[in-house]
């Protein structure tokens, strides 16, 4: 390293950086972990990394070089140290395979969820479906009603889109009096987002030819509790998809293998799994999980039906319960944001209960109804501190805070909390799920 790039100049820039204060509470200017301009700066300041002379003096030959490795598995597992890194699930009482199974986000990265770890929730167990004797029916108000064997379908143009699924009743704990005590996992798991491959719905409605008068399409899962849901044509028209698979592979079984329906950004009740029947209809056809279920309770006693896009939203994932904090010092705040109804366009942060904001940077790229990863440089001073993360998306739309969704919508809402939550860091640096 030249003198002008050595450590001094990184040290410098880390003074610089700790002085370019964003906000309250130890946030620093987003800039700080950008382009690695503090490298050096970072561990030799505050300590985070091992000095280089230590390691050094330490440099020897670990068991694990001494001989030959494993052998080729064919399908790959993650590393055996990782056995912590697994989805939390409980059943419904006496209903074998109803429930939730919630993906770990305290113990992830990035933005895409392996496929072993993508939330499920299933209203009758995972239907073992054999996949060539599975059928796609298109019919209803249709020219031609039209029977898709899987075969038949990988025939067509395909497209890739990355989107999550976020289930209707995520984090609903939170509309709750007192605060549920749990992880993200536990709090907020019931969200995930893959790269989902397949045929575009329009694409087999044009086939189908679809009458003039319609405006909703029925779409029926082949499991034990034939889950349905109506759609506006209009979506299904617009970037509804056919996902045949996930993250490259095909569609996993407790995520409708062999094929489900893929609304982008609709909340995930509608994104019907184990798909075998999209029916055209001039109505919507008023099934149980869109009359007595998934609808929104509002204040004054009734029901908003139909209210489907999951609003913008984000959660903190680092820190976040569970995970140690060791000491006072540098640390990367980190989280994922998302809405139904575009970008993201912006993430703040605030570190003293929501007093002073300071805007996170956006990992690219930053996709339309996607988990967006955001990212915060935080000196913490090893008070307490409580976290918070607001989200803006290209809408204009500011995720309400949790006492404005509550007055809104009144104490007994049940679907779509989307409010800011709030982990108050402890001085012993146990981090808890508070209301700030
Ligand atoms: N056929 C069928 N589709 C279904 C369900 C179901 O039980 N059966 N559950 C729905 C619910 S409530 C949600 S939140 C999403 C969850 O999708 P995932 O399990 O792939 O995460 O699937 C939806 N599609
Ligand atoms: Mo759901």
């Amino acid at each position: 390293m030249g003198k002008t790039n050595g450590r001094d100049g990184s040290e410098r820039a880390l003074d610089e950086a700790m002085e370019d204060r964003a906000a309250g509470g130890g946030l620093l200017d987003r800039r700080i972990f950008l382009g690695g301009a503090l490298g050096g700066g970072v561990a030799a300041g505050t300590g985070l990394a091992v000095s280089t002379q230590a390691e050094a003096q330490g440099l020897t030959v670990p068991p694990w070089m001494k001989a030959p490795g494993s052998n080729f598995v064919g399908y790959g597992q993650p590393s055996k140290h990782e056995a912590k890194t697994v989805r939390t699930f409980a059943h419904a009482p006496n209903v074998p395979g109803t429930g939730s199974a919630r993906t770990p986000h305290h113990l992830l990265n990035g933005t895409i969820t392996p496929n072993g770890l993508h939330f499920e929730r299933s209203h009758s167990g995972i239907p073992d479906i054999d996949p060539d004797a599975h059928r796609l029916l298109v019919h209803g108000m249709v020219k031609r009603p039209l029977t898709f064997t899987l075969e038949a379908l990988a025939r067509y143009p395909m497209e890739s889109q990355i989107a999550f699924i976020e289930c209707g009743g995520n984090s609903l704990g939170l509309y709750g009096e007192k605060p549920p005590q749990g992880n993200a996992q536990a709090l907020h798991g019931l969200v995930s987002c893959a790269e989902w491959t397949g045929v575009r719905l329009k694409v087999l409605l044009a086939e189908a030819g679809v009458a003039p008068k319609a405006s909703w399409v029925l779409a029926e899962g082949a499991d034990s509790a034939g889950m349905s849901r109506s759609v506006p044509l209009a979506k299904a028209m617009d970037d509804a998809m056919i996902a045949l698979y996930q993250n490259g592979e095909r569609v996993r079984p407790s995520n409708g293998y062999p094929m489900r329906l893929l609304l982008p950004g609709y909340e995930g009740n509608m994104q019907v799994k184990w798909l075998r029947r999209i029916k055209v209809m001039d109505a919507p056809a008023m099934v149980r999980d869109e009359t007595s279920k998934y609808t929104l309770l509002t204040k004054d006693g009734t029901s908003q039906q139909f209210f489907f896009p999951m609003e913008a939203k984000s959660i903190i994932t680092h820190p976040s319960p569970g995970l140690t904090m060791r000491g006072k010092g540098l640390y990367e705040i980190s989280g994922l944001a998302w809405s139904g109804n575009g970008k993201i366009a912006r993430v703040d942060v605030s570190a003293d209960g929501g007093k002073s904001w300071a805007r996170a940077a956006l990992q690219e790229p930053v996709l339309s109804k996607a988990l967006t990863r955001f990212r915060m440089a935080w000196n913490w001073d090893g008070g307490p501190a409580p976290l918070q993360a607001r989200a803006t998306d290209s809408s204009g739309y500011v995720q309400p805070t949790r006492a404005k969704l509550i007055a809104d919508r009144g104490a007994k809402a049940f679907y779509h909390f989307n409010g800011i939550s709030s982990w108050s860091v402890g001085a012993n640096g146990e981090i808890v799920h508070v209301y700030a």
